[in-house]
């Protein structure tokens, strides 16, 4: 039976999120919008090319949340991008009052499907979007270290000049300036990194990844980077459907693990038919620790800038 995934956000991550799962033949595609226009343009659009290559995908543009019923897997990128000057926190309370009305979308339609959120700031509003759907917290999942870490191992690449497949690493923590790359959790063709870079290099590399989204909103100008995003949540995406559990950096609710508790945060999960199946911890040394640590910090004082913003979340 094929699977149905439904694009909460039609726009620049949701239009390449329906292209890269119709090429893949992934699953069928329903690209939901406010702006019905855009959602449907982009659905048919992308049908047209099926013809192309020959892919057997259903696409469907809508704004009525009917029509993403018993979807598989629901991704949600809907909400305001960043302009250049802007963090990804200045975004909160815009993207909260969208959030909060796609949860209820959500919940009335699909209260199995898994559910990525990719919209930011991301660990606050996957967290809002748990507590305002009332999904089990294992079956929403934030997509940000996958983005990360796929930076992260481009810029090495690019400066070790070696195939990108030959590079293993994962990036920790929050989505934003407190992320944790660890590049003790990280190697070249099982080389250690540290053995391969200069302490400085790898200095500037891992603050290249940290600003990675920064860098590439400057170019743009208008929007963020939608490539790299949507190609990080089809793969969470394939790992459910095809129940790969794949051990993947994600922003997933924490209950004690690492020692945080009621949060969620970017750590190694095994994704498979279940959703998030595991919480891999890892050994962290106390630099790592305490990256870490920093990050959770950063992204319990966002949330509870969110409540203040909303005292729904306080329950
Ligand atoms: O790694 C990550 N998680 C980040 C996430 C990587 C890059 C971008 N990140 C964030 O994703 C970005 O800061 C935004 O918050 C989201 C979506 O970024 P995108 O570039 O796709 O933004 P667009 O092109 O503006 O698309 C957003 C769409 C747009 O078409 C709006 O009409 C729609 O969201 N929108 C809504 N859809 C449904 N329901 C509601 N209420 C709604 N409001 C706006």
């Amino acid at each position: 039976m094929k699977k149905k995934i439904s694009l909460i956000g039609a726009g620049q991550i949701g239009g390449t999120l329906a292209h890269l799962i119709s090429t893949k033949e992934l699953a069928d595609v329903v690209l939901f919008d406010v702006a019905e226009g855009i959602a449907k343009g982009k659905a048919l659009d992308i049908a047209q090319s099926t013809a192309v290559d020959g892919h057997d995908v259903n696409l469907v543009g809508t704004s009525n949340y009917e029509d993403i019923k018993n979807s598989d897997v629901i991704i949600v990128t809907a909400g305001i991008p960043r302009k250049p000057g802007m963090t990804r926190d200045d975004l909160l309370s815009t993207n909260l009052k969208i959030i909060k009305e796609v949860a209820k979308g959500i919940k009335k339609t699909s209260p199995n499907a898994f559910v990525i959120c990719i919209t930011n700031p991301l660990d606050v509003i996957v967290m809002a979007l748990q507590k305002y759907s009332g999904l089990p917290a294992n079956k929403v999942v934030g997509m940000a270290g996958v983005l990360d870490t796929s930076r992260f191992k481009y810029f090495l690449s690019q400066e070790l000049k070696v195939p990108i497949k030959s590079i293993n690493s994962l990036v920790l923590g929050g989505h934003g300036d407190t992320m944790v790359p660890m590049p003790n959790h990280t190697t070249i063709n099982d080389k250690p990194i540290k053995k391969l870079v200069s302490e400085e290099k790898l200095k500037l590399i891992i603050e290249r990844t940290r600003k990675g989204g920064a860098e590439i909103v400057k170019f743009l100008e208008k929007g963020s980077a939608f490539y790299a995003p949507a190609a990080s949540g089809v793969d969470m995406a394939e790992s459910y459907i095809k129940n790969l559990k794949k051990i993947l950096p994600c922003a997933a609710y924490l209950n004690g693990e690492y020692g945080v508790q009621n949060v969620y945060a970017g750590v190694p999960v095994i994704i498979g038919n279940k959703g998030v199946e595991k919480i891999v911890e890892i050994k962290l040394n106390s630099n790592e620790k305490e990256n870490f640590i920093n990050s959770v910090k950063s992204v319990k004082d966002l949330f509870n800038a969110a409540i203040k913003i909303d005292s729904d979340l306080a329950n």
